[in-house]
């Protein structure tokens, strides 16, 4: 990649996530929606654009936690009402909502006790599950959006990164936007993880894979970024400056976000 592509992602402008003077704004709702999958209520967290209207017609993008988080950590960490209002009001954004759910799908998904237990990791799993099956129909049913894959976008930050690229990559039928921010070891191995080629460079129309220079979990990108360019499947590969921390994913979404649904 060229030097002014390669600053590029190192950079967003002065106060990309602080909020801006404006009447107009997007704002944060959490809900519940029921899960077969899990066989309670689960949380999650909606932001819709300034001036959303139910008259209108909504891409979505899905955007997972990490492994220290709940569907609250893009809301608590990373800013992504700010950002994304200061995106939408300067024209740089497609209509879209943002759904923020909590990836570890079990009856208790509290970001609490020892987070690397297996039955813990394994919910991260079965997430599969209960985006396709439960939270996805619920969204359909429930906010003014469009239904095809052109319109379903699902990114994420470390375990939500893996779980993007586990899910997305299986289920291209579903998401033409896969975006991974640093992902984490729950990330298939390359071979697994790319168990179809011809079908994903036919379905997808960005695959997105981010990681800070400086974060211990890039080998899992590297060995991800590598295969892609062995077997000749286009993605889009940042190397950029950081290490495994919010300064990093803040920076991913404002980017990512303006690269959907165009
Ligand atoms: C691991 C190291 C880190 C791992 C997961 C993580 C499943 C996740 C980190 C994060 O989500 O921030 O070995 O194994």
């Amino acid at each position: 990649m060229n030097e002014k592509l390669q600053a590029q992602w190192n950079t967003a402008p002065e106060g990309f996530d602080q909020p801006k003077e404006s009447n107009h704004r997007g704002s944060l709702n959490p809900i519940e929606y029921p899960s077969s999958t899990v066989g309670i209520k689960r949380k999650a967290v909606v932001y819709t654009p300034p001036g959303f209207s139910e008259q209108a017609s909504y891409s979505v993008l899905y955007l997972l936690h990490g492994i220290g988080g709940t569907e609250r950590e893009w809301m608590d960490h990373g800013c992504p009402q700010q950002i994304l209002d200061n995106l939408h009001l300067g024209g740089a954004l497609s209509p879209m909502i943002v759904v923020m759910p909590n990836g570890r799908a079990m009856t208790d998904d509290r970001a609490t006790g020892d987070l690397f237990e297996a039955s813990k990791l394994q919910a991260f799993e079965t997430f599969e599950s209960d985006l396709l099956q439960d939270l996805i129909p619920f969204i359909e049913s429930t906010y003014p959006v469009h239904t095809t894959s052109a319109h379903r976008a699902l990114a994420g930050l470390s375990m939500g990164g893996g779980q993007a690229l586990n899910i997305g990559l299986q289920h291209t039928d579903r998401f033409a936007w896969v975006g991974a921010f640093s992902p984490a070891p729950n990330t298939r191995e390359p071979e697994v993880l790319i168990s179809s080629p011809e079908r994903l460079v036919e379905d997808l129309s960005l695959l997105w894979i981010s990681c800070g220079l400086d974060d211990r979990l890039k080998p899992i990108s590297d060995r991800t970024h590598h295969y892609l360019e062995e077997i000749g499947i286009p993605h889009l590969w940042i190397e950029e400056a950081g290490g495994h921390d919010w300064e990093v994913w803040k920076r991913d979404l404002y980017h990512f976000a303006q690269r959907i649904f165009k």
